[in-house]
């Protein structure tokens, strides 16, 4: 298929957004350390974890570095989205997430953003600080977008195909780039209804969620049209079966293949990337910045 991609050089007109207490320049690339808090998780193999338990001080351990390493968002989920993986209560994922959000309030100057679902935790999560939710479902349970618009915090509203549970079994779109500006468009309308304004929401493809490898790629291809929604676009492809596949690479040996695609996503015009690996990230993404703003 022939396809034509439009590098997207930053205007001013993309103004800043407030996430919480803090602004952020969107002109600017932006990296989102992944600090996740789920027993099973894949890529920390469970290391954040004390016999099932919360262990919050390596949680700060690692939130710290991402911070110095130049983070300037840190993603707290206790949910666990792997495909397949179980549900967990609500109660469990208060449990998880809330002691974390009040640990970096308390201590680290970056945005928290809170990776849930749940009309609960969203409510819980403003309260303890959080500057972002960022919803792999887009909103989509039930109360979640009126507990979501009742923060008046920004979105991140994530495009996934099915749920976790088979999600992967034959995904099948008319056109990836095109579905997905279809549900947005969509997914919008339903914000702006319910009380939350277009120009506090992000939008993210969702890369790995219902998607087959061919799909991912062609995603990121064309990634400057979903871009040219106008809405700031936020991608996670850290460490994911996309890079895996292509790599034939276990999920510890993924990071310079991460780096290609994050950088390829912001050349389109995505403005934050979500990673595992923030230090190396946040050097690609500023050689990258710089030479997108020459003159
Ligand atoms: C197991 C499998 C654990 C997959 C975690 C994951 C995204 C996200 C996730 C994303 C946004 C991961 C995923 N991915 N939120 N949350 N965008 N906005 O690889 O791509 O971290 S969970």
């Amino acid at each position: 298929m022939l396809t034509t991609v439009t590098y997207r050089v930053p205007t001013k007109r993309e103004a800043k957004m407030l996430f919480g207490d803090k602004w952020l320049d969107l002109t600017e690339p932006h990296v989102m350390g992944v600090v996740n808090v789920t027993p099973d998780s894949f890529s920390d193999g469970g290391s954040l974890f004390a016999s099932q338990s919360l262990c919050l001080d390596a949680a700060m351990v690692r939130a710290r570095a991402m911070v110095a390493e130049g983070a300037s968002f840190l993603d707290i989920g206790g949910e666990s989205t792997r495909p397949g993986a179980d549900s967990v209560s609500v109660q469990q994922e208060l449990d998880r997430v809330i002691p974390v959000i009040e640990a970096i309030r308390a201590s680290l100057d970056v945005v928290v953003s809170v990776d849930t679902s749940t009309p609960q935790v969203i409510t819980a999560a403003a309260k303890a600080g959080a500057g972002l939710i960022n919803d792999v479902r887009a909103l989509g349970r039930s109360g979640a977008l009126q507990a979501a618009a009742d923060t008046q915090l920004p979105v991140c509203l994530m495009h996934m195909q099915g749920d976790p549970k088979t999600m992967q079994d034959n995904p099948i779109y008319d056109s990836i780039v095109g579905d997905i500006g279809l549900y947005f468009d969509d997914r919008v309308k339903q914000c702006s209804l319910g009380g939350i304004p277009v120009d506090r929401i992000l939008i993210d493809p969702g890369f790995g969620f219902g998607k087959t490898l061919d799909h991912n790629l062609q995603l990121l291809k064309q990634l400057d049209q979903l871009v040219s929604k106008g809405l700031p676009v936020l991608v996670g492809m850290s460490r994911k079966s996309m890079i895996g596949s292509v790599l034939d690479r276990p999920v510890d040996e993924r990071l310079y293949g991460g780096l290609a695609v994050s950088v390829m996503a912001y050349e389109r015009g995505a403005r934050i990337v979500r990673v595992h690996d923030v230090g190396p990230t946040v050097d690609s993404l500023r050689m990258a910045h710089a030479v997108m703003m020459s003159v």
